[in-house]
């Protein structure tokens, strides 16, 4: 299977983040896609593909602060990576606000996402590898691997959060949309809800956007990825949740991406993204699920056996050790 990556990915690297109340060594760390690529053995370096696409996803105005925030916060005296502490969800309304600290809470979802000098370069590197990846399928690959990194599925249009900050399946979603195909699906089987995928594509009726993650009742990130959340207007219905609970093994979680595909099958996707995070592993240091690495070559031959065009995009795993292994062997099943 061709897949794409670019080093430059791996220049992010946030020193720390709040973690349950405390400043711990970041866990979405440069070694997890380095550790995932000496596996593979080589990857292709993806086109250059500009901001266009990232642009038909994301607000300019979004951009343009990833771009310049970090400077902005160094100018300002500030020691460390830019982190915001208040956020605007009381009566919130178009404020035009200039303040560092403002624009870092109107952007954001939480505070463990830090942004760094490095960021706004790693993570459009990681959205050309997943355009990189689409493209390959669109111009008729069965499969492609794009190893992004920083994950992406947490960003929504106009905020990060989760450790992402571009939307990577989105952006290649909609690529492929402006590329002719009607009908796109998006299966996010990271451990945790791929918020920002589905708010980004709530009310629309041309990517379905279905979910196999921890019910945010107990796990990050909350407030979204519950099982009645179907989407609205033009995309009520193209929004479906599955949640499975902490300790789920293969086996629930099979039959869950079982439902999952049927509904994409129902929906009549030409093509498929799935936002694969390894983080379902049994060993993983944030997440609760029981996957084993052999259990990841099942789920990948269940998924090929769909039958679709299929684009896999990097999201979490965060057991550096076991996640090149992990990788492998969801690719080899596939
Ligand atoms: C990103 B992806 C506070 C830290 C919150 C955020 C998890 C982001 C996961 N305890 N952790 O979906 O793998
Ligand atoms: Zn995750």
């Amino acid at each position: 299977m061709r897949c794409f990556h670019d080093p430059g990915q791996l220049a992010h690297a946030p020193a720390t983040e709040l973690h349950n109340g405390e400043f711990v060594p970041y866990a979405e760390k440069p070694g997890r896609a380095a550790g995932i690529a000496a596996t593979l053995g080589s990857t292709e370096l993806p086109q250059d593909r500009g901001e266009a696409p990232i642009r038909a996803v994301h607000d300019a105005d979004y951009i343009e602060f990833l771009k310049t925030a970090p400077a902005r916060w160094a100018e300002a005296g500030r020691p460390g990576d830019v982190i915001g502490y208040i956020w605007p969800t009381v009566r919130k309304r178009a404020l035009k606000l200039d303040r560092i600290d403002a624009l870092a809470g109107q952007y954001s979802i939480d505070a463990s996402t830090p942004l760094t000098a490095q960021t706004w370069d790693a993570a459009y590197r990681s959205v050309q590898s997943a355009l990189g990846a689409t493209h390959a399928v669109l111009e008729g690959e069965r499969a492609a691997f794009a190893l992004s990194r920083p994950p992406g599925h947490h960003a929504g249009a106009d905020y990060l959060g989760g450790y992402c900050y571009l939307n990577h399946v989105a952006v290649a979603a909609q690529a492929a949309r402006d590329a002719g195909v009607e009908r796109v699906a998006i299966l996010d089987i990271d451990y945790h809800h791929g918020n920002g995928t589905q708010d980004i594509f709530w009310e629309r009726g041309d990517v379905f956007f279905a979910s196999i993650h921890a019910d945010p009742a107990t796990d990050f990130p909350f407030y979204w990825g519950h099982a009645d959340e179907r989407g609205e207007g033009a995309g009520e219905g193209a929004t479906l949740n599955l949640p499975l609970p902490r300790g789920t093994g293969i086996d629930a979680f099979r039959r869950a991406q079982e439902q999952a595909l049927a509904a994409i099958e129902g929906f009549g996707a030409e093509l498929l993204l799935v936002s694969f995070g390894a983080d379902t592993y049994v060993g993983d240091p944030i997440s609760q699920f029981a996957l084993e690495t052999a259990d990841y070559a099942v789920l990948g031959a269940d998924l090929s056996a769909a039958g679709l065009p299929t684009a896999i995009v990097m999201e979490g795993g965060y057991a550096v050790d076991a996640l090149g292994a992990n990788v492998a062997s969801f690719l080899s099943g596939f």
